[in-house]
This record gives structure tokens, C-alpha cells and sequence, in this order.
């Protein structure tokens, strides 16, 4: 197992187009394992192969408080979409924002699980919102594209200073060294 390193906006890596996947094997059980160490250790509920560099199409979720109901999705698709729900997110590529997004308050997902059966789930409330956080991650989209541009623009900056803070923080030299 590995802890992978997490890509944050406006890293261009996170606009790239996940690809299906075509066998599920243990190079991919060991890729979704290496994501799941990674988002408890962030701690998230959810991450995208997209976030760490790898264009395979999976997620991988988790919204239980004990960290015992991992879900793995491979080429998910949302097959139904119903209602609208308001709700605050954040994102690890994008650490320390906060925003309300409007999406679909009860899907049903079609994917294959990490055994490469296909399985359909239904989902609501924060489940469904990070199912399609996830989704959206696969096809090169951020929750912050939802946000007006004038906050999009503002989150840029942001994020780009700390950025450059950290180049020239002499913790990070010395790593990169
Ligand atoms: O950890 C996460 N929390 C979260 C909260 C509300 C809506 C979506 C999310 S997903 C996020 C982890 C992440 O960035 N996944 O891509
Ligand atoms: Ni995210």
C-alpha cells in the first residue's frame, strides 16, 4: 500500500478526460487500494484516479464515521437523475474552500465493483453528492466550476499564492532537493 500524491487546482492534469477501464485486475485492485489509504489518511470521503495522476476510470468513496464501508466504482455512469439538493462541498484538489453546489438529490449509478461485476446502486443525500463529485472528476470537472467566475477567478489566486509559498518554503526545497 502507498499514500499517492494529491494534484490541486489549477493543476492543467485535472482538466484530463479519465478513460475507461477495460479488465479489472490486481494492478487495479492495488491502484484502488493505494486511493483508499490515501483519502482516509487525507481524510476525505471520496477520491478520483484523475486527483492522483492516473486516468483510469474509478472512485473510490467512503462517508462512514469508522472508515469500514469502502465503495469502489469502476467506469461509473449515472443512470437516473431526480430532484435538486443545495449543499456546502470541498474537495482535496482545492483544499480549504467551501461552497454550496446544487446537484441531483437521488441518482441510481450503474458501475463495476473491484470482483468486475456490474452492480447498480441507488443513492441520496450526501452519498449521491459525492458519487457525482467523483463522476464529474473523471470528465476534467471541479465543484468550483459550478461558482461564478468572479469566485472561481478569486479561488485561482488563492490557490496559486500558497502554491508559490510553498515553492519557496525552505521545507519544500530541501525535499525537492
Ligand atoms: O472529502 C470530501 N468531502 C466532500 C464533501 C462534500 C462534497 C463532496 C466531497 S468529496 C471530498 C473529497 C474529494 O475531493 N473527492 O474528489
Ligand atoms: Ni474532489
Amino acid at each position: 500500500m502507498a499514500i499517492l500524491n494529491i494534484l490541486h487546482f489549477p493543476d492543467p492534469l485535472l482538466r484530463n478526460q479519465a478513460r475507461p477501464v477495460k479488465k479489472v485486475d490486481d494492478s487495479l485492485r492495488e491502484l484502488l487500494d493505494d486511493m483508499l489509504e490515501t483519502m482516509y489518511q487525507a481524510p476525505g470521503i471520496g477520491l478520483a484516479a484523475i486527483q492522483v495522476n492516473d486516468l483510469r476510470r474509478v472512485v473510490v468513496i467512503d462517508i462512514s464515521d469508522e472508515h469500514d464501508q469502502p465503495i469502489c466504482l469502476i467506469n461509473p455512469e449515472i443512470l437516473q437523475k431526480e430532484g435538486e439538493e443545495k449543499m456546502d462541498e470541498g474537495c482535496l484538489s482545492v483544499p480549504g474552500i467551501y461552497e454550496k453546489v446544487t446537484r441531483a438529490k437521488h441518482i441510481l449509478v450503474r458501475a463495476l465493483n473491484r470482483e468486475g461485476d456490474t452492480i447498480e446502486m441507488e443513492a441520496d443525500g450526501l452519498l449521491a453528492v459525492c458519487i457525482q463529485h467523483e463522476i464529474d472528476h473523471l470528465d476534467g470537472k471541479l465543484f468550483i466550476d459550478y461558482l461564478s467566475n468572479l469566485k472561481h477567478q478569486r479561488i485561482r489566486k488563492k490557490l496559486e499564492k500558497e502554491s508559490r509559498q510553498k515553492q519557496s518554503d525552505p521545507e519544500t526545497v530541501k525535499r525537492a532537493i
